[in-house]
């Protein structure tokens, strides 16, 4: 698992050299700008990252949760925001593609796989958080059709996306009651909350998505009635594990910017970086992220082995290199001083993108309750 073969390697490298030459590039200015870039997107899309571990008789690139980690983390090198973007619509691909008929499969994958068309996840609400299961949208059968009404809270590439799976109630309160459904975005009845203005993420919109009697075809529900909570929690076993990813990458590109910047800078006569006291901390944060990525790597391999202690180690790992990443991050500004400050350098914006991934995709406290759960349980 730790020794990569040649094809492993090329397919991190490729994720690394799309990052230098497309993302990081433009990191700082789409932050300032709030620009979504979608032609970038869909250049990523050409290289199999739109479809990661979609089969590939739609399009997908076939590949396993080992490789994606790695491709996360080598995306967000270049811009967390952009990679955690992609690993968002990347779940949303794979839930269609292993719960969806052959013919929903057909009708939705293509068009994802490319990027020519995004897709949301919609889980959130405002009442509903953490505690996911207590959603209150509806999603009421009338012949043909279900008609679902609610609002979902915080949804990623809402506005710009095409496709938004969405959780909805068809059933009793709690988990069971909950079926899963694709929604297009020129559904009658879909509209959208202004883009919200947050502290990170900015290069991706983030806005409420609102369903006010939305009508769409039976055909459209994903797994069968009752099983969209299982499927949802599903789904992001293998988000937590991405965006984990875009936190090593994003806490890889702080690492590397302040060995740079303290290798230039001098004070006290010599260079900052011959400070034994500063070359303890550059120890720690390469010690702690070589940590986050084995644990990462190990997670990764229990959900491709489908192991039964896979939704704990996605939830350990999620914790543990979100943590991780902001904190190298926020090191790695320190060492750069009042420098670090300034956008210019990129730091702040690595540390803004950073913190997000300690709330969403489950927070880092639900992900001890994951945890704590296994272990009290034995
Ligand atoms: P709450 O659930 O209200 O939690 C508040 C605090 O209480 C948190 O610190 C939480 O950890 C803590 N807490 C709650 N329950 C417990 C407990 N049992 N034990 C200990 N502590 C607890 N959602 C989507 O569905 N799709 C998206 O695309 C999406 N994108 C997002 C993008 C951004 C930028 C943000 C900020 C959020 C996004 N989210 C998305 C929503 C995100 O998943 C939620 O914000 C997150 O799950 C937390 O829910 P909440 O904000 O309602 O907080
Ligand atoms: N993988 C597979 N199945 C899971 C699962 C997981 N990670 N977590 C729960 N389940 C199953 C569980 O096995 C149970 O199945 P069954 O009915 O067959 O017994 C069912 O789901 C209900 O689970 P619980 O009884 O554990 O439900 P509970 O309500 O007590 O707690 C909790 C569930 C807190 C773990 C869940 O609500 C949760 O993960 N909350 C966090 C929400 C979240 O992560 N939101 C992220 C939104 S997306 C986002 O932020 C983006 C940026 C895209």
């Amino acid at each position: 698992m730790f020794t990569l073969t040649d094809d492993e390697r090329a397919i991190s490298e490729t994720a690394r050299d799309f990052a230098a030459e497309f993302l990081a590039p433009n990191a700082v200015e789409w932050d300032q700008a709030k620009h979504f870039p979608v032609d970038v997107l869909r250049k990523a899309a050409a290289l199999g990252m739109g479809g990661i571990y979609v089969r590939e008789d739609v399009g997908g690139s076939g590949l396993r949760r080992l490789d994606s980690v790695r491709i996360f983390e080598q995306l967000a090198t270049g811009d967390p925001s952009i990679a955690a973007y992609i690993s968002i619509h990347n779940m949303v691909a794979w839930m269609i593609d292993t719960y969806g008929t052959d013919e929903q499969r057909r009708q939705w994958l293509p068009d994802l796989c490319s990027m020519e068309r995004l897709g949301s996840y919609c889980l959130t609400e405002p009442g509903a958080g953490s505690d996911a299961a207590a959603l209150a949208t509806k999603a009421v059968r009338d012949g043909d059709d279900y008609v679902l009404t609610g609002v979902k809270q915080f949804i990623s590439g809402a506005g710009a996306s095409d496709v938004y799976l969405v959780m909805a109630r068809t059933g009793d309160a709690g988990a069971r009651g909950i079926s899963a459904f694709v929604v297009p975005k020129d559904s009658v009845g879909l509209s959208f909350g202004a883009n919200e203005k947050k502290m990170g993420w900015n290069a991706q919109p983030t806005r409420q998505v609102i369903m006010d009697g939305v009508r769409v075809p039976a055909a459209n529900l994903l797994g069968g009635e009752g099983n969209g909570f299982r499927i949802a929690m599903n789904g992001l076993n293998g988000g937590r594990l991405n965006i984990a990813a875009c936190s090593v990458g994003g806490g890889q590109a702080a690492l590397v910017k302040a060995l740079d910047y303290l290798t230039e800078r001098r004070a006290f006569g010599a260079a900052l970086v011959d400070s034994q006291a500063l070359q303890f901390q550059l120890a720690d944060m390469r010690t702690e992220l070589e940590a986050a990525r084995t644990l990462l790597w190990r997670a990764a391999s229990a959900l491709d082995e489908d192991t039964p202690d896979k939704v704990d180690l996605c939830a350990m790992a999620k914790r543990f290199a979100t943590d991780t990443g902001f904190e190298v991050a926020n090191r790695a500004l320190q060492m750069h001083g009042g420098y670090g400050y300034l956008s210019e350098y990129g730091l702040e914006k690595i540390v803004r993108d950073l913190r997000v991934h300690q709330i969403l995709e489950g927070t880092n406290e639900i992900m001890r309750v994951v945890v704590a759960r296994s272990v009290v349980a034995g």
